[in-house]
């Protein structure tokens, strides 16, 4: 199998330069100036990219697919939400799996397996979520790490399967010894459960409490308590979903300190504030996530922190609920019920360019860095995130021009609205590639899936080697 992509601007992490790329085999194989001469007439498909942009495919570092959840399951399955993925320039992710108690890391990942098989589309890997240490987990991560190439971890400072100090400490402690990466959903449990009685008691239960609930020194507290936490035991740690100026300030300082403390945040993060909780008919339900939007001024800080380095990936957070019959019905009357969660996996790339290189935040080198190359080092997926010579022809041919409107009925995403209904944004896929293998092409006036249920394989991950 052979793709000659031709005249397109390749865009690295470090510069971009316009250039042939010839891939064979699912690899590429070629990355030059004049390679059309030799390939035109060899190649099973050319691709005429002049205009275009040659990035490599996005990683999407944060997913929640056929997730069990607050009484309720997200609504895109691997076959739909990787699909959706697809359609919308990434190509590849990595999934997060809820330890149950007394459940081995091993048996979690090969039930997940089964989730996926059958159905990604694209590559796809697995973050463990650890909820509790004891003798056999601690002993686990080192294998989770070394045999099943699964090397990043998730805990939750809040929720029902929430860690604790202790469990925390001790996961950093033995990450820290393999090789592991800890992540962290940073929200403190507790202030958040005294404002919910507050709110309780004075009736306020819509879904601006919600937000409210929440208030930027929840993020902010247990971000540092992290920080001291990753301090004390020497590891590395990564937060997920930064959502606050005031968290970044402290992941800015931990970072001036030396600590080797990294972030992600979400475009839902960068783009829309919690004036959206103030959406009538209980619309406003429709943007319950956790942590909650915020306002401009962290919408601005978050911008300024992808161009200083001091966040260094972009992760969707997807966790699609409909609407009627999820967070309409389940959560009428009580922001607390409200399953936490909006769909994203689709929208990311669109977003970053258009919101950010567009209007001038991020440079185009920036975004390919936040998206894929950085995703792929935090992450130890050394075959992909970048347009180089022998790695994974994940590619995606970017029409910098292309208008395209956000609606959920010309998106895949299998949710029944959009966070960002009736937005307009400049740039779109034209044709997406996984290991050579078109999945995905602009059609008219959205992007049509063209590839296939199952090709998609579970990619094993190498141990966190610091950057
Ligand atoms: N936050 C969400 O909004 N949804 C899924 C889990 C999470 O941490
Ligand atoms: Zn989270
Ligand atoms: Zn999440």
């Amino acid at each position: 199998m052979s793709l000659l992509i031709k005249s397109g601007l390749v865009v690295t992490s470090t510069g971009s330069y316009k250039s042939d790329v010839f891939v064979k085999d699912g690899k590429i194989a070629e990355v030059g100036n004049s390679l059309s001469a030799e390939y035109e007439k060899i190649a099973e498909e050319v691709v005429d990219a002049s205009g275009k942009y040659v990035l490599p495919g996005a990683i999407d570092p944060h997913t929640h697919i056929d997730m069990p959840f607050m009484g309720t399951k997200s609504t895109d399955d691997f076959l739909t939400g990787t699909v959706a993925a697809a359609c919308g320039g990434i190509t590849s992710l990595i999934d997060f799996e809820v330890l149950g108690k007394g459940v081995t890391i091993k048996s979690a990942i090969e039930a997940k397996k089964l989730l996926a098989e059958g159905k990604a589309v694209i590559d796809y890997g697995f973050h463990p979520c650890i909820t509790e240490v004891n003798d056999t987990i601690l002993e686990e991560i080192k294998d989770a790490i070394e045999v099943y190439g699964t090397p990043s971890f998730k805990l939750f400072m809040t929720y029902s399967f929430r860690a604790d100090d202790y469990t925390l400490i001790k996961v950093l402690e033995k990450a820290k010894e393999c090789g592991g990466l800890v992540q962290l959903h940073a929200e403190n449990h507790s202030m958040m459960q005294i404002m919910h009685e507050r709110f309780e008691k004075q009736g306020k239960l819509e879904p601006y409490y919600h937000a409210m609930s929440r208030p930027n020194i929840v993020e902010e507290e247990a971000i540092q308590r992290a920080i001291y936490f990753a301090e004390f035991t020497d590891s590395q740690l990564y937060i997920v979903h930064l959502s606050s100026m005031e968290g970044l300030n402290r992941i800015v300082q931990a970072r001036a300190k030396g600590l080797r403390v990294y972030s992600e945040t979400c475009p839902q993060y960068l783009l829309l504030e919690d004036s959206c909780y103030k959406k009538p008919n209980w619309e406003g339900a429709k943007y319950v996530m956790s942590p909650p939007l915020r306002t401009s001024e962290s919408n601005e800080a978050l911008w300024k922190g992808i161009a200083s380095g001091d966040i260094q990936t972009i992760g969707s957070d997807h966790c699609p609920f409909n609407f009627h019959g999820m967070k309409h019905m389940f959560g009428n009357g009580d922001y607390k019920k409200i399953p936490n969660g909006a769909p994203g996996i689709e929208t990311t790339l669109m977003l970053m360019h258009s919101e950010g290189v567009v209007k001038g935040g991020i440079s185009l080198e920036k975004m390919v860095e936040v998206t894929s190359t950085n995703v792929a080092r935090m992450f130890g997926i050394k075959n992909k995130g970048e347009i180089a010579v022998g790695k994974d022809a994940d590619i995606v041919v970017f029409d910098p021009k292309q208008k395209f409107t956000i609606s959920c009925k010309k998106l895949h995403m299998n949710v029944d609205y959009n966070p960002y209904e009736g937005m307009e944004v400049t740039g779109m896929p034209y044709m997406v590639f996984s290991r050579g293998k078109k999945v995905a092409q602009w059609n008219n006036d959205c992007v049509e899936f063209v590839g296939k249920a199952g090709a998609g394989k579970f990619m094993k991950r190498m141990p966190f080697e610091a950057f």
